[in-house]
């Protein structure tokens, strides 16, 4: 985590040809590009929030990783879990509703937390193994990320890997390179092109051992040198998998011809590379309020852009952007971590929230109750509309419309769009007959007054007003570039948890 901060991301489709083609459809209403997605990535959209998780030698240092640090190899000794439980880890991702797991294997230090069988050569060309694993740590002969894997495919979770290639202290390489002299003890001195061997053989065992991959995370990309090679293997091992930051230090990325410091989250459909998800720009875990399915800029997205590319969202649970397990790190309040949700999968971006076993393998308890609290919250304010028989309907002007039998208090609106042509509504106003109790007269309100209006749908928009209302109809008038296609829309009444949560939607 980390190294991507400052990257600026693009999304684009590239055939096996190279040739950078956007999928679009031309809007029969304005002639402008609809950008159109695949079933794949809407199937990632629909998956809403993952866990991103954090456990290797790393937990065990007081400082959040061996980021900047490029001399350290923390002693193989310290890595000694003897509470790890990755079934508990699914029940903590299940508590939370997520739906992927993507899991730390190898992070900067270069330890990795399954027994790699990697050997290579020395500069004294001696054959050596890659002998910083968990195999030679206390907890030999357990393989976590086997145990990840069994363990999310019983609870039904997609499952992933984060590899980070640029930075592998044990072999001293930083930006993807073996730096020049400053050796410390326990780093191994190889040659370039021996490192971006170990890569390749690396994520060889990762990606032909572990199963269908959903997502793969390059923090910070990779080296042209090793391009080539990563992508072919990708392709014949795991072409369904969504790549984030899939681009190397010089820019080169394994799907488009973007620039420098681009990283692009792709998705390969067959010989064809597809980008599914871009970076939204921060791990403050908030998307713009205006945030489109489609676009290549790590931000909002524009709805203009031929590329369709939901966001991601990445976040951490505990404070200051800390990604592995901090003593004593406090942990975001929960009213802050409902209002993650809203300005992630409220604001159309995927979340994927930071996953922190401690010291002993477990996800402390503190952690797993704030997850489940999260989760909770979620299901019991959004499983289930109120007033489940109202009369819903949807006329061929993007006119969207629920009548109630009697007046019915509501704080919030969820909208989501069938984007399998595109996304294509621009703009929405909901509006209520709103039932005013002070001057009631035994009639109720005749016309519609203003609730809440926006830009973006796509997957999904929660707009929360700002105080309960009582309605006895809602509609949702739109402005869009081809006849909106609903996937749902529905209004909820939540508790008192949530209901400061949005700043941008107005009340009447
Ligand atoms: C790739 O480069 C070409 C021109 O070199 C440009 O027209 C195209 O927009 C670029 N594609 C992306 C995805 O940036
Ligand atoms: C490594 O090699 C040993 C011996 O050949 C084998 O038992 C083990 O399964 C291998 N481990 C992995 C992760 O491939
Ligand atoms: C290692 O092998 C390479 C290629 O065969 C050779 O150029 C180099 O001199 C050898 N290095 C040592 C230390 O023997
Ligand atoms: C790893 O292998 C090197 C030789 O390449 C050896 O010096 C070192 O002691 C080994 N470390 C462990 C933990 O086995
Ligand atoms: C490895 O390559 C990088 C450039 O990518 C270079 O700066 C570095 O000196 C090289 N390291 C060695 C040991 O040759
Ligand atoms: C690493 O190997 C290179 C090439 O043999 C050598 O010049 C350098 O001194 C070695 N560094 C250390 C710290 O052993
Ligand atoms: C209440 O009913 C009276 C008589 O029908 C009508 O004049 C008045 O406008 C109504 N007030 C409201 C707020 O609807
Ligand atoms: C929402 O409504 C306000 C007030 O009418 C207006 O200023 C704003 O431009 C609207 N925003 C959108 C995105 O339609
Ligand atoms: C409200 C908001 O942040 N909108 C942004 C959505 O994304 C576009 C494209 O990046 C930005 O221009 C908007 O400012």
């Amino acid at each position: 985590m980390k190294l991507h901060l400052n990257i600026l991301g693009i999304c684009a489709a590239v055939t096996a040809a190279g040739t950078y083609k956007p999928q679009y459809r031309i809007s029969p209403i304005d002639g402008s590009k609809i950008a159109l997605p695949t079933k794949e990535q809407l199937d990632f959209q629909d998956k809403e929030i993952g866990v991103l998780i954090h456990f290797e030698i790393a937990t065990y240092l007081d400082i959040d990783g061996c980021n900047n640090v490029p001399n350290l190899v923390p002693n193989v000794d310290l890595f000694d879990p003897t509470l790890i439980n990755t079934d508990a880890w699914m029940d903590t991702t299940t508590a939370l509703g997520a739906k992927y797991a993507t899991l730390v294997a190898k992070h900067n230090c270069g330890f990795t937390t399954w027994p790699s069988n990697v050997t290579f050569q020395n500069r004294d060309n001696e054959t050596v193994s890659y002998n910083y694993t968990i195999a030679h740590s206390p907890v030999h002969g357990q393989n976590i990320v086997r145990s990840f894997v069994d363990s999310a495919q019983k609870y039904n979770i997609g499952h992933g890997f984060y590899y980070s290639v640029v930075v592998n202290n044990f072999l001293n390489v930083q930006n993807s390179g073996v730096r020049a002299g400053s050796w410390a003890p326990g780093q191994v001195n190889i040659t370039n092109s021996t490192y971006d061997q170990v890569v390749l053989d690396q994520l060889g065992e990762l990606w032909k051992d572990y199963g269908s991959l959903t997502e793969i995370w390059f923090d910070g990309g990779y080296s042209s040198s090793q391009q080539e090679k990563v992508e072919t293997l990708l392709e014949s091992t795991q072409p369904q998998a969504v790549i984030f930051n899939g681009c190397d230090t010089d820019g080169n990325c394994l799907s488009a011809n973007s620039s420098k410091r681009n990283p692009i989250p792709i998705l390969r459909v067959s010989s064809q590379l597809t980008i599914t998800v871009r970076w939204i720009g921060t791990e403050e875990g908030q998307a713009p309020e205006e945030n489109w399915s489609t676009g290549v800029t790590n931000d909002g997205g524009d709805p203009t852009s031929p590329y369709f590319c939901p966001a991601e969202c990445d976040t951490t649970l505990q404070t200051e952007d800390r990604w592995f397990f901090g003593v004593d790190q406090p942990l975001r309040s929960i009213e802050e971590m409902i209002d993650v949700y809203h300005r992630t999968v409220g604001r159309n971006c995927l979340l994927e929230l930071d996953l922190t076993p401690d010291r002993s393998g477990l996800i402390p308890a503190s952690y797993a109750a704030r997850y489940k609290q999260l989760g909770d919250f979620i299901s019991s304010c959004y499983d289930n509309p109120i007033a489940p028989h109202a009369a819903h309907s949807a006329d061929d002007k993007g006119v969207y419309t629920i009548k109630f039998d009697y007046p019915t208090a509501i704080d919030r609106i969820v909208l989501m769009e069938d984007q399998t042509n595109g996304q294509v509504i621009r703009s929405y106003q909901v509006q209520a007959k709103v039932v005013d109790s002070q001057d009631a007269n035994g009639t109720f309100s005749v016309s519609f007054s203003h609730v809440s209006n926006g830009t973006s749908i796509g997957h999904k928009k929660i707009d929360i007003f700002e105080k309960p209302i009582s309605v006895t109809e809602v509609r949702v008038k739109t402005t869009y570039v081809d006849t909106p296609k609903w996937r749902s829309v529905s209004v909820h009444l939540c508790d008192q948890l949530s209901t400061n949560s949005c700043t941008s939607t107005e009340a009447n």
